[in-house]
């Protein structure tokens, strides 16, 4: 006999509590906008469609366990060649495959469309956090696509280094995000609110910890979050204030090798880094892994890769005073 494995049992039991959770922040059921919507609007027939023929089989299969149990043990009845049976059970597999595709093929051609009104932003994946750039206002908001409700967002999709995958379960379905190939996936929010994002292709190290957020404002909001976001930073000139310090390290230390900052040290090529310009505006950095607190800051400035395996800013051998004032500098950048 078998032995109890009490341990499995109760994994089982905790995957299905955890099927059962409200409010799941990434409930691909909970559709908040039309894309979501029309996915869920195609999942849930075939899915009840799929409950019926679950019901019929188990019927089916308990009249014929326990009803027609034959004890008599002879022969069953040979049936091979009944055309009246190979047709029935060929063709009806055959409707329901049509009528699923039918359906199936038309959502995926709607979602392909983009709508005439839209405003595009871009998204640039690489490993492991994703850059939504905003080419009118030509700003960078990274790990944060803010956009404005009841809006029709198109949105411009490439990586930088390996396929990446970009999902917000409760406004579309997800879509690769391919090197040297642009993808396009619409995003629609009826409701005010954060969602969140997460890369859904396994992309490296870090995948799980690349996430971001869509935060959804009124228009009104958005105007002024975009005008804010063009703000360039307005470097300290009084000395041995602790911001001062903080720039002196950033210009020293090999920051400027990969971060920018608008109106501070501004680069002509595209760096590794994510733009730094207002990166305390955000409440989440390093792929909204971290919330924006001084000790993570602290913690991430003294070794990303810790905190972030195989990170490509390195561990840089800051001193703890250099920390501190990186710290206090970058919380400025609002
Ligand atoms: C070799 C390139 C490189 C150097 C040098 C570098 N960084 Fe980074 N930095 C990165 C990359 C890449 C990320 C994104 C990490 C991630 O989220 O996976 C990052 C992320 C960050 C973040 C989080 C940004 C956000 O919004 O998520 C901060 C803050 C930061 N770096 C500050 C610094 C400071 C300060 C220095 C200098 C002491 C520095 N970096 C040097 C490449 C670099
Ligand atoms: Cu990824």
């Amino acid at each position: 006999m078998t032995q109890n494995k009490p341990a499995s049992r109760y994994l089982f039991l905790f995957l299905f509590i955890l099927s059962c959770i409200e409010n799941a922040p990434m409930d691909s059921l909970d559709a908040q906008g039309p894309y979501a919507r029309e996915i869920n609007d195609l999942f849930w027939p075939i899915m009840y469609a799929g409950y019926v023929i679950f019901g019929i089989v188990l019927v089916l299969l308990i009249l014929g366990l326990f009803v027609f149990d034959d004890k008599t043990e002879k022969e069953p009845k040979n049936i091979e060649g009944s055309n009246v049976l190979e047709v029935i059970w060929t063709v009806i597999p055959i409707l329901i495959i049509i009528s699923i595709a039918i359906p199936t093929v038309k959502v995926t051609m709607d979602l392909l469309k983009t709508p005439e009104n839209a405003i595009e932003i871009e998204v640039i994946g690489q490993q492991w956090w994703f850059d939504f750039y905003y080419a009118d206002q030509q700003i960078s908001s990274p790990n944060l696509l803010v956009i404005p409700i009841n809006q029709d967002i198109s949105l411009k999709m490439n990586s930088k280094d390996v396929i990446h995958s970009f999902w917000v379960p409760k406004l579309n379905g997800k879509r690769y995000l391919v090197p040297n190939v642009d993808t396009y996936l619409n995003i629609k929010a009826e409701k005010k609110g954060l969602y969140w994002a997460q890369c859904g292709e396994f992309c490296g190290l870090s995948h799980a910890k690349m996430r971001a957020r869509v935060l959804v404002v009124s228009n009104k909001d958005y105007k002024t979050w975009l005008i804010d976001q063009t703000l360039p930073y307005e470097a300290t000139q009084i000395q041995d204030s602790p911001i001062y310090d903080g720039q002196q390290v950033f210009l020293n230390a090999g920051c400027t090798q990969c971060h920018e900052i608008q109106g501070f040290n501004e680069s002509d090529v595209a760096l590794l880094g994510p733009d730094l310009t207002h990166f305390a505006s955000r409440s989440m950095f390093a792929g909204s892994s971290l919330n924006m607190t001084r000790e993570n800051l602290k913690s991430w400035l003294i070794d990303p890769p810790l905190i972030k395996p195989g990170s490509y800013m390195p561990n840089l051998k800051l001193t703890e005073m250099e920390v501190s004032q990186l710290v206090d500098f970058l919380m400025e950048l609002k």
